[in-house]
């Protein structure tokens, strides 16, 4: 009996890390819509048959009074990775958006780094990586792959323009 306590123990707890760790991976809400802190998922609310987070209660008020103006600073931005480029290559957004990327690979596994806004998002073969940031800095940024995927990895550019 004692032997088989212990089993279970051991087995539940190997299995709980497993278990644990994907709400950990999903805890990203990305950007309040309209502070632009990140959101959590205390504080939702639903407009258009879509779900919309925030980083306090004010900022649900705030948009339930205009959601469209807040909606409109969320750019989303399906980019395609590939041997050597960026499908677009480039991206242009106003100061003050909120970027959202949704990045694949075409072909082997990619980077997506912009040096002055501490983005470095890898992406594999099969994978969507979403993540959002705040344009909050105006000027053209290089978008440069941070994996080495081949012989013109170095030449592998795209542009993020903020007006
Ligand atoms: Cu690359």
């Amino acid at each position: 009996m004692k032997r088989i306590i212990i089993f279970l123990f051991l087995f539940v707890s190997l299995l709980f890390p497993a278990v644990h760790k994907h709400p950990e991976e999903k805890n990203n809400y990305g950007l309040c819509p309209v502070l632009a802190e990140p959101a959590s998922k205390e504080f939702s609310y639903e407009y258009k048959g879509k779900k919309y987070y925030f980083c306090c209660q004010d900022c649900v008020e705030k948009f339930k009074k205009a959601p469209e103006t807040y909606i409109s600073r969320i750019k989303e931005i399906k980019i395609e990775a590939f041997q050597f480029g960026y499908l677009p290559e480039v991206i242009k957004v106003k100061k003050g958006d909120i970027v959202r990327i949704m990045l694949t690979t075409r072909d082997v596994p990619h980077g997506f780094m912009i040096k002055e806004y501490g983005i470095d998002v890898k992406v594999k073969k099969g994978e969507k990586k979403e993540f959002e940031f705040l344009a909050d800095k105006k000027g053209e940024f290089d978008i440069i792959c941070s994996v080495y995927c081949g012989k013109n990895h170095s030449k592998m550019k795209g542009k993020l323009i903020v007006e």
